[in-house]
């Protein structure tokens, strides 16, 4: 926008009717004017809203400075941002006013349809990074040379939830990653679970629906805990591998930070002659697999419902940036014949234990969006978009998901020229024939627009290069036209139970809770019961558990399409405790404080956590901060009752003697601690805060994670064991479910 020296107009203004440069003159430094208030302290408003435009008032003298003016979007200059065009001070508004009409207009047109699903998300710039070629059995460019980095763009997301919905759903995450490769963009639109509800994408619509809010009532809202969605899962065996992960933590992940990514179907990479080898994508976070609990899950959607975006946002402004690495599984035709399942079955994973991941690169998180609306929003991932050298496999969820993409992005940003939006325009040269259409921002110029053309080389426009250019894996096909599915997808419950099987019990308990939680919200007991019968197919004492904690009388087991095969070797890969991170870098201590808190302490605390690679928030009965011990001001981050222990990986209460009995008095402190001992947290306790958790009614309770911190020495022990991340033993003291005679 056009800087002035000095706002012309504003010579005649009514005290109160600010411009931009007076708002600068202000405080604004002359940057965003539009964020300040309109109405300074010594305004008559009154006066400013009485006035015409131009009639009296005092003259605000405009400071001299680099202040834009505000425009329309015509680029008119406007002179009063505050009141619309009337005939009198008390008249009707004009339809004259063109300023007023285009702002209200423009308004109006703000929003564009969110996401049928993914709707919530969040995304950030980075680059990823070759580190292991893989000329050998790809001729995409950005897999040939180690060390090349190729600009990225990542947008996680929920899946069932609105736009405005809360980030700790019990739910699948999107895992979109669009890659600006030389050769054109390549999008790897997975999710941060391998399988996915169905097999083939004529089903999707269905299981949507299903999983969505119920449509006469319009609730409840981002979660699957309804008839409907529990409705289609048991009358769907398919989906149960599936449903074995999302009642798993994987669906409640601490930070997107922590979460693997897949991308799920079978995809080909093709050599240089044309030679295909299967393949499939894994993104294995740098930070380590990490979960929050189902009882913090509930409450951090409450006191941070944006807790998975700020976290994003912080740790990237912070400097951390995330990392995954890429992880490839290479299989050819002969390993695809004789394993146990179909490589086009999307409900199957093919285990790392038996085709181990090759590591060939790194994604690394960067930098975050300048506009929300602009790169996050409005990011159209396209699973067709691939370059020479990656290829689709026939997976009937994969090829159906090739057209939904591109339809819905016609729908969702207007026409079909989302491509010139900057965040969707690949990085390298383009040159087509193709034209116009809504919004057209890229014209070309000349007088040819197609081909073949006889212009020649200069006048004629771009040519199809046959060597270079895109070319499909000739695959035979062949067979008669008809709707079936294939007998190779019909094993639904032997990976549901190796996946169970793989996990630890406390992991195993987990999903035992979470299915007797959805079913609870399940108001048809035959719902319920059908939803059992199908447990039976996958494991005994899963099924014996969830019936239990619904009070239910067993039901017959499914009838299964095949026997499930149950000597599947577990993989420890399809734990998340198993793999979880080593250290406490990356993740939060919330520090609870008081006037008087022993300083040396903190400062031992603040510097453990410096060490570790972690962060830190102070906590205190007032957002105004404390005076510690030896007379220093420590500021606060949170309110106590703002800042739950949910919030925080770990917990330390460092307070002094009255700061305990105050805080004795308060229900959010008492919160404070025994949700930190109910989640399994590690809790730091100074001596004088032992009158808190006596008063709340857990110190007789205390365990060998509730480290005590007596003197400065203690922290960094305590610190070192927060790198455990959880103390899960405790969990069986606290919960009615791991009792099972309840
Ligand atoms: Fe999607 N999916 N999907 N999906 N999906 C969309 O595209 C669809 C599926 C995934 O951050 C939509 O731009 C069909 C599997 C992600 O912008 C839509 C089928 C996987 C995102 C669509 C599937 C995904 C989407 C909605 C069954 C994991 C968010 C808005 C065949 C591999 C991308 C949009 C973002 C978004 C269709 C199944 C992942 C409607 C038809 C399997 C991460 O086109």
């Amino acid at each position: 926008m056009a800087k002035t020296p000095k706002n012309p107009d504003s010579a005649a203004r009514p005290a109160g009717s600010l411009s931009p440069a007076d708002l600068a003159g202000a405080d604004m430094g002359g940057e965003t004017p539009a964020k300040a208030s309109p109405i300074p302290a010594d305004a008559s408003i009154s006066q400013s809203y009485a006035e015409p435009q131009g009639q009296g008032g005092e003259t605000r003298q405009v400071a001299e400075g680099d202040v834009a003016t505000l425009t329309t979007q015509q680029g008119i200059p406007v002179a009063d941002d505050q009141n619309s065009l009337k005939q009198g001070a008390r008249g009707p508004t004009l339809l004259e006013d063109f300023h007023f009409r285009e702002k209200i207009f423009h308004f109006d047109h703000e929003r564009i349809p969110e996401r049928v699903v993914h709707a919530r998300g969040y995304g950030a710039h980075g680059y990823f990074e070759l580190t292991d070629s893989l000329a050998d059995v790809s001729r995409a460019d950005i897999l040939q040379r180690v060390g090349e980095r190729t600009p990225a763009f990542v947008r996680f997301s929920t899946v069932a939830g609105s736009k405005g919905s809360f980030d700790l759903a019990r739910d699948v995450r999107g895992f979109a990653v669009k890659l600006y490769t030389k050769e054109g963009n390549w999008d790897i639109v997975g999710n941060n679970i391998p399988v996915f509800f169905i097999q083939d994408a004529i089903k999707f619509p269905d299981v949507v629906h299903a999983a969505k809010p119920e449509p006469d009532r319009m609730f409840p809202q981002a979660q699957t805990a309804h008839d409907n969605f529990w409705d289609f899962i048991s009358l769907t065996p398919e989906s149960f591998h599936m449903i074995m992960w999302t009642m798993s933590d994987r669906a409640i992940p601490r930070s997107y930070r922590t979460m693997e990514g897949f991308g799920v179907h079978t995809f080909r990479l093709i050599d240089a002659q044309g030679k295909s080898t299967f393949v499939k994508f894994h993104w294995k976070p740098k930070q380590g697999l990490q979960s929050v609990v189902w009882n913090e899950a509930v409450k951090i959607n409450g006191a941070d419902p944006d807790f998975h975006r700020r976290d994003l946002w912080d740790a990237i402004n912070g400097g951390d940036f995330p990392e995954w690495e890429l992880g490839v599984q290479l299989f050819d035709d002969d390993f695809a014949d004789s394993f146990d399942f179909d490589v086009l079955d999307a409900t199957k994973i093919i285990p790392e234990e038996l085709v181990p991941i090759r590591v060939i690169g790194r994604l690394v998180l960067d930098r975050v969006v300048d506009n929300f609306f602009a790169e996050t929003e409005q990011v159209a991932f396209c699973t067709q978009n691939v370059p020479p050298g990656i290829d689709f496999s026939n997976d009937p969820l994969l090829q159906g998901r090739n057209f939904s993409y591109l339809d819905t992005q016609i729908k969702r940003l207007g026409g079909p020229n989302f491509t010139h939006i900057p965040i969707n325009a690949p990085k390298c040269p383009m040159a087509h024939f193709q034209q116009d259409g809504h919004m057209a921002m890229r014209n070309p110029k000349g007088r040819v627009n197609y081909e073949p053309n006889s212009w020649g080389p200069t006048q004629g426009g771009p040519r199809e290069d046959p060597v270079r250019g895109f070319t499909s894996y000739a695959e035979q096909a062949d067979g008669p036209k008809q709707r079936v599915r294939s007998e190779s997808f019909a094993d639904h419950y032997s990976q549901a139970r190796q996946f169970y099987m793989s996990q630890t019990p406390i992991e195993q308990k987990h999903i035992g809770d979470a299915l007797v939680f959805e079913l609870s919200k399940v108001e048809r007991p035959d719902i319920r019961s059908r939803t059992v019968s199908h447990l039976l197919n996958i494991d005994a004492m899963l099924a014996a558990t969830v019936a239990n904690g619904l009070g239910l009388a067993m039901p017959d087991a499914a009838v299964a399409a095949r026997k499930t095969i149950t000597d599947l070797p577990n993989s420890d890969k399809l734990s998340i405790v198993k793999n979880g991170p080593d250290s406490f870098k990356g993740r939060k201590l919330g520090i609870l404080v008081s006037d008087g808190s022993d300083a040396d302490l903190i400062n031992a605390l603040v510097a453990a956590v410096d060490s570790e690679g972690a962060v830190f928030e102070i906590v205190a009965p007032k957002i105004g901060g404390v005076t510690l011990s030896d007379g220093t001001w420590l500021a606060a981050r949170h309110k106590i009752d703002g800042g739950p222990s949910v919030l925080f990986d770990a917990v330390a209460v460092v307070v002094s003697e009255e700061g305990a009995a105050l805080l004795s008095t308060d229900a959010a402190a008492k919160d404070f601690v025994t949700d930190a001992f109910a989640h399994c947290k590690f809790i730091g306790i100074s001596a004088q805060a032992q009158a808190l958790f006596a008063k709340a009614g857990i110190a007789d309770d205390l365990d060998e994670a509730c480290l005590p911190l007596a003197t400065p020495d203690d922290a960094t022990a305590f610190i070192t064991a927060c790198r455990t991340l959880r103390y899960w033993p405790r969990e069986l003291m606290v919960d009615l479910d791991a009792n099972p005679a309840a």
